[in-house]
């Protein structure tokens, strides 16, 4: 029977990325039989988010997200990182395991490094927690975003090494991308991929004018529209393709290729963007609206979410302090 997890960083409000990368998956999962648990890794949030009003809202804020979007609490276990402290220990664990060049290697880590964040050992040794985030489960399925694959196979060493030297401990884990390649690494507006700590996101419950302003951000080229065009190379199309049916989008790009007189402008495919994704989140919009109208009852489902992951925590730490000799 498979075990599904994956997490999200409160560490701002969601976006477009997380939501096509991460959230839709794991809400199209529970339709799979097996065990779900998702979580809201707060621990992890710490690395960037030093205020304890803003971390307690972003928590809040992507609860609500996931609950307006479908998270299921009676088909699946929806709880906040640390309400499930056992993880911290096994991420020590597998800490004494793990060799330096491994985590030197990560480039999500390089990344933020090239970007100009200054790294906290936190951030550094942050796969070693996303990977007791995923054993303590007995995970075998992890959905997520491209940009997580190298963290889930980080994970799998890690999960060998421990077991290499203590005996079959924990459960090999396998990373699960979005089927649509466009969707497992979604760009930002200046084309890179989006990212909360690279200020390109959109948050996916923007409407109005911050969305129209949002969407005016996006990167475009000074050609005029009659000029025919490549539609694959504008980041605009890109984000057409999430938002429409393959028809209207078949339309476009057949104009935009074409040029001439009835080729759109920029603004134009701007607009419909706007129209198409206001769209899209308005009836969870509206949902997680009266969700944060209620921060007491978030708190609570979280609580009772974390009941049944901390029950498989502890019997997976069981095993492993068992394994290494601290029991
Ligand atoms: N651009 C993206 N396209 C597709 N999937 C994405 N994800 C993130 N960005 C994209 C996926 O969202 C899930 C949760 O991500 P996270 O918030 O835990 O951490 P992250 O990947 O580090 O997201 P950000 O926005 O890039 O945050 P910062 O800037 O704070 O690091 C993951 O499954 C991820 O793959």
């Amino acid at each position: 029977r498979p075990t599904f997890l994956s997490g999200i960083q409160p560490s701002g409000r969601p976006h477009l990325g997380n939501y096509f990368g991460a959230i839709r998956q794991h809400v199209d999962s529970l339709n799979e039989p097996g065990d779900h648990f998702f979580f809201i890794a707060d621990y992890h949030a710490l690395t960037t988010i030093r205020d304890a009003a803003s971390l307690r809202t972003n928590v809040r804020d992507i609860a609500a997200t996931y609950f307006a979007l479908g998270m299921d609490p009676a088909r699946a276990s929806f709880f906040r990182q640390s309400d499930v402290p056992e993880v911290t220990e096994i991420s020590w664990l597998l800490a004494t395991c793990t060799g330096m060049g491994l985590l030197e290697r990560a480039h999500s880590y390089k990344d933020k490094i090239a970007n100009g964040i200054k790294p906290s050992v936190g951030l550094f040794t942050y796969p070693v927690l996303m990977a007791a985030d995923i054993l303590a489960y007995d995970s075998t399925v992890v959905p997520v975003g491209k940009d997580q694959v190298q963290h889930v196979e980080m994970t799998q060493d890690m999960a060998t090494h421990f077991n290499t030297r203590f005996g079959e401990v924990f459960v090999r884990p396998e990373a699960r991308l979005p089927v649509r390649d466009d969707m497992a690494k979604v760009p930002g507006l200046d084309g890179q991929k989006m990212s909360k700590s690279y200020g390109n996101d959109v948050w996916l419950f923007e409407s109005g004018k911050p969305l129209k302003k949002a969407i005016g951000r996006i990167s475009t080229d000074s050609r005029e529209p009659s000029e025919p065009k490549n539609p694959d190379e504008l980041v605009l199309v890109d984000f057409l393709k999430l938002f429409l049916g393959d028809e209207e989008l078949q339309d476009w790009r057949a104009r935009i290729l074409a040029g001439g007189e009835s080729a759109p402008g920029y603004g134009h495919l701007k607009v419909r963007l706007a129209e198409a994704m206001d769209e899209h989140f308005a009836a969870p919009r509206a949902k997680y609206e009266e969700l944060m109208g209620d921060p007491a009852e978030l708190d609570r489902m979280l609580l009772k979410g974390a009941e049944k992951a901390r029950e498989r925590a502890v019997k997976v730490l069981d095993r492993a302090r068992m394994a290494c000799g601290l029991r």
